[in-house]
């Protein structure tokens, strides 16, 4: 008897839902970085428990969209935890506890409102979700037994983990409890698979992390990544074209830092991890262009499977 079904993880921006599908499927299949709103469409993980195929769904966080393609993330991250046998709601503590210990309202504290609204949501749809409180490394234990019951008493969670998505710590119990709930099916994916992107859009994603990791704080959110070009060359190497998306001519300088070594750095750090994802030396080629208007292009939506629509 197999299982296999669906995961999805959902939370505020930022509350470590890729650090936590990558540390399930025991390697990288979506992007982390310190910036909030990283990740911009569902990206599936591979996870195998026993006799059970866990599909995690990391989806991009929820929050109070403002502009569409913020309106097309949410409704991507709901639409991922509608379709899955199970749903986990993971919380970022230490920020959790610093809105209750300020006493200040939830509104004031942005991650606090997120959670409240995602909380909502699932009363609103009728789900039951695993509430995991993550980030606790260099937290005690009991200071989040408050928190916990707090949240526990809203009646949209089934059970309470403390995890540290980092460190590892609890991501075992976590996934045992989620193999358990797989329905009876045949394994979706071959055993070995471990991730679902393809090879363009995961190459692109891992320019644009490198991008977030070096200018999070210079670049606001709207950058994007497209691979215009993926070829495998016959000595075995790949050549990567990709294009990055600033809005603003003032982003161009940034991104090319002084004498171009900003984007340079983006290169090197990208082409080593694609060097070591593909298992062939991939050499690749950036090229900046602004366009104002990517983020209201129909195109780009589509591309990544989310409704431009929304
Ligand atoms: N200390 C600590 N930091 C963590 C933990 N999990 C994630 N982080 C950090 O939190 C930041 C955000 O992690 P992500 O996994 O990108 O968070 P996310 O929820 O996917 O964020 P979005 O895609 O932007 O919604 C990164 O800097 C992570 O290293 C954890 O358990 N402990
Ligand atoms: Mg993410």
């Amino acid at each position: 008897m197999t299982r296999a079904g669906f995961a999805a993880i959902i939370g505020a921006p930022n509350a470590g839902k890729s650090t936590l599908t990558n540390r399930l499927v025991g390697a990288k299949v979506s992007i982390v970085t310190q910036k909030v709103q990283t990740t911009r469409f569902p990206v599936r993980g591979v996870a195998i428990e026993g006799e059970a195929q866990v599909v995690l769904v990391d989806t991009p966080g929820i929050f109070q969209p403002r502009r569409r393609l913020d309106r097309a993330m949410v409704r991507a991250a709901w639409g991922g935890a509608e379709d899955a046998d199970v749903i986990v709601h993971l919380v970022d503590a230490p920020a959790e506890l610093a809105a209750a210990q300020s006493g200040a309202k939830p509104a004031d504290h942005r991650s606090a409102e997120d959670v409240v609204s995602i909380v909502q949501g699932l009363k609103a749809n009728g789900k039951i979700a695993i509430l995991a409180l993550n980030k606790i490394d260099g937290m005690k234990r009991d200071t989040l037994l408050d928190l916990s019951k707090t949240l526990f008493e809203t009646g949209v969670y089934s059970d309470v983990f403390m995890i540290s998505a980092k460190t590892g710590s609890g991501v075992d119990d976590l996934k045992t409890a989620l193999a358990q709930r797989m329905p009876e099916n045949p394994w979706f994916y071959p055993e070995d698979q471990t991730a679902d992107l393809p090879a363009r859009l995961m190459a692109a994603e891992i320019t644009r992390e490198k991008i977030y990791l070096r200018l999070h704080e210079e670049l606001p959110y709207a950058a994007a990544v497209e691979t215009t070009k993926f070829e495998e060359r016959a000595d075995g190497s790949i050549r990567v074209e990709q294009t990055i998306y600033v809005q603003r001519e003032s982003q161009r300088p940034i991104v090319l830092g002084a004498g171009g070594q900003t984007l340079k750095w983006i290169g090197q750090k990208s082409r080593e991890e694609l060097t070591e994802l593909f298992g062939h030396t991939t050499h690749l080629f950036l090229h900046v262009q602004v366009d104002e208007g990517w983020a209201d292009k129909r195109e780009f939506y589509g591309n990544v499977g989310l409704d431009f629509d929304a």
